[in-house]
């Protein structure tokens, strides 16, 4: 039988301990022989130099140990908000998670909106709460923060003694702590009818390993989360944690010998510049020298293949379904694709996308060529950044999350291409919403209409994050069947011609909140209708036609500018709360009264991208270096004044 899997992602805010939680996992558990740190620079998965320099991780990695008889992977993620891309493309490929929470901060923005994602993917996840060992970190307080704030489905699995010392340690409940055994029953309880009927009947009644059995069920069915406590740096708690991992997190087998599926969730180019692609098998196997398919009509040659395993990856003939490995040879492959023709789809955003862009500029103008091809490089493995080129000032730019990106792009760039560059000012990246209705057609064989076909579009407004939405409102009949062999697959590639129109509105930002109805479709035949004869349509007149009567649509719905706004926490010394709720009020941002919790405040706001990005860089100078801001994405919202258009295209602004 197949060796069980469990590919487990470490997720947290920035700084909580991931990095050096996952090294002393790997050495607990003997797969390193020195305990590494990121402080020296020294840890197994923080291996790019830039990450060593910084102390930060950059990019998800991927280290394996075994437990018992499961074979971990062991996924450390960035916890920095500006790297949110890596973790998104991470979260399909996870089979369990370890949310990382420091005992010190407690919850912070990023555990928050980790945690929603985690929940909305049903990924099995335990909690651990690290730093114990550290002055001011707490344990009912966390819990407390845990349950209010992430999620009322916490079982704090023991307790801490001597918490905030260098001895501090964990000890788990046993089944003759009357205390836990009842939180316990009462927690699975509510999630469990049996449970429930016995729980009324008599809670002193439930036998343990009952308890203990539906604890592993639901933690499987990421109904209930454990909460584990210790210190990364000491390896108090460590065991405990491991027991968790083995006991309540889902490992599996697979099917070797089902079909291909694989999801690639990671791409890096090697010493001598060759692709590797990190993917996750769901079921199959994959053998070296065999021939991939990975969708958008490609294919390619696997040439080698490495599984992660004691130590540096090891080369191997083949990959079976539960297992993690690295692939060469998949020269056209990107990160997101899917291997084989069922994988699961991984192009779902669970996080919000980048909301600022930037030009980049090369040090010397002929290295505009090789700029290109290194920026697309960086594209395949962060397809998020979007790399662009101006068509009339041939500028390029790339989408952001933030400063701290942009100087690991800038670092990038020159480490590993030799490139010397400089970015222009960060600006937001707008979206458009349509204002109202606006319809449009093109018909058959009408003097304006250059292509054969009759197209009808209606664009309505939708809900705020709505996107785009598709409908096909015509009859099935009307549908050139010929061309597109069903009404799906007609629909289908009808959505993408209208999303590929709606990637420049009216002010030349990308249209979202809106549903596009298609109300009208013919297609030319060859043998009538009776007097007007013409060859039969092709693919390229609907996908030509498209654009053309959904700007005129667009156009009589009109547009309005809307920037990315940010749900902003600022954590500053009580003493600079004057100044900077001055700077705030200057900044138009709207404030809630501030916290003050003794020598520390908190102040939460609501303000543009844009504008935050002004108080990350006043916020030394206000607070003598203290100041602290937390931002996440809160949506859009119209801009007040002109409307800003792209590439300083002049366009008129609409009124009303
Ligand atoms: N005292 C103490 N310090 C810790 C503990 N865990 C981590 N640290 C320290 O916290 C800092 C951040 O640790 P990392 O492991 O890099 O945190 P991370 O979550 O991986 O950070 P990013 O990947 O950048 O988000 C380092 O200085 C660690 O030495 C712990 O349990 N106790
Ligand atoms: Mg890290």
């Amino acid at each position: 039988m197949a060796k069980k899997e469990l590919n487990l992602g470490i997720l947290a805010h920035v700084d909580a301990g991931k990095t050096t939680l996952t090294e002393r996992l790997l050495y607990e558990a003997g797969a390193i022989d020195e305990l590494g740190s990121v402080d020296a620079g020294t840890t197994q998965t923080d291996s790019l130099t830039l990450e060593r320099q910084r102390g930060i991780t950059i990019k998800s990695a991927v280290a394996s140990f075994a437990l018992q008889d499961v074979h971990v992977n062991l996924i450390d993620t960035p916890g920095h908000p500006d790297f949110i891309a890596e973790v998104e493309r991470v979260l399909s490929v996870l089979d369990g998670a370890v949310l990382v929470i420091s005992g010190v901060e407690g919850v912070q923005p990023q555990t928050r909106i980790l945690m929603r994602a985690l929940q909305r993917l049903r990924i099995p996840t335990l909690v651990f709460v690290n730093k114990i060992d550290r002055p001011g970190a707490g344990d009912e307080r966390v819990v407390q923060a845990i349950s209010e704030r992430l999620t009322t489905a916490v079982m704090p699995m023991g307790t801490t003694q001597a918490i905030g010392t260098r001895a501090a340690y964990f000890t788990l409940s046993s089944a003759e702590d009357t205390v836990f055994r009842a939180r316990l029953a009462e927690v699975l309880a509510e999630r469990d009818e049996a449970i429930m009927a016995a729980y009324v009947e008599d809670e002193s009644d439930l036998p343990y390993h009952l308890l203990r059995d539906t604890l592993a069920a639901q933690t499987k069915r990421a109904l209930v989360h454990p909460v584990f406590f210790g210190s990364a740096v000491t390896g108090a708690g460590l065991d405990s944690l491991m027991t968790g991992i083995s006991e309540l997190l889902p490992a599996s087998a697979g099917d070797p010998d089902g079909p291909v599926s694989g999801t690639v969730f990671k791409i890096e180019r090697g010493t001598s510049g060759e692709k590797i692609a990190y993917v996750r098998m769901f079921s199959g196997t994959i053998h070296t020298r065999e021939r991939l398919d990975f969708g958008r009509g490609l294919e390619d040659k696997v040439t080698a293949i490495t599984v992660f395993e004691r130590g540096p990856a090891a080369q191997r003939p083949a990959v079976s379904a539960g297992a993690v490995a690295k692939l060469w040879g998949l020269s056209k492959i990107q990160v997101g694709d899917r291997i084989g023709k069922t994988g699961t789809d991984a192009s779902h955003h669970h996080f919000s996308p980048p909301t600022l862009e930037s030009v980049v500029v090369p040090g010397k103008l002929d290295d505009r060529a090789r700029l290109r091809i290194a920026l697309a490089q960086l594209a395949e493995q962060d397809p998020l950044i979007d790399v662009r080129q101006d068509d009339t000032r041939h500028e390029l730019s790339v989408s952001l999350y933030g400063e701290v990106q942009k100087e690991v792009i800038q670092a990038t760039l020159a480490n590993e291409f030799g490139l010397e560059v400089t970015f222009r000012e960060t600006t937001p990246i707008y979206i458009e919403r349509p204002i109202g209705t606006g319809e449009a057609i093109e018909i058959l064989h009408a003097e304006s209409n250059p292509f054969l076909a009759t197209i009808g579009l209606r664009i309505d407004p939708a809900p705020n994050g709505s996107g785009i939405d598709f409908r096909l409102q015509v009859d099935p009949r009307a549908v050139p069947l010929y061309l597109y062999k069903t009404v799906e697959r007609f629909s289908e590639r009808m959505g993408d011609y209208v999303r590929q129109t709606l990637r420049e509105g009216l002010f030349g930002w990308q249209v979202r909140d809106c549903i596009v109805t298609m109300t009208k479709c013919i297609y030319s035949v060859p043998d009538g209708p009776p007097s007007r004869r013409g060859p039969l349509s092709t693919a390229a007149d609907f996908r030509k036609l498209t654009p053309l009567v959904l700007m005129q649509a667009l156009t009589r719905a009109r547009t309005v500018v809307c920037e990315p706004i940010v749900r902003a926490c600022v954590e500053i010394p009580t003493g600079a709360v004057g100044a900077v709720m001055a700077a705030l009020a200057r900044l138009d941002a709207g404030v809630e009264p501030p916290s003050l919790q003794g020598p520390l405040s908190m102040i939460e706001t609501v303000l543009s991208a844009a504008r935050a990005q002004d108080l990350q860089r006043q916020l030394p100078g206000l607070t003598g270096g203290e100041g602290v801001l937390d931002s996440s994405f809160a949506g859009y919202q119209p801009v007040s004044g002109d409307q800003p258009t792209r590439w300083g295209r002049t366009t008129e602004s609409v009124e009303g």
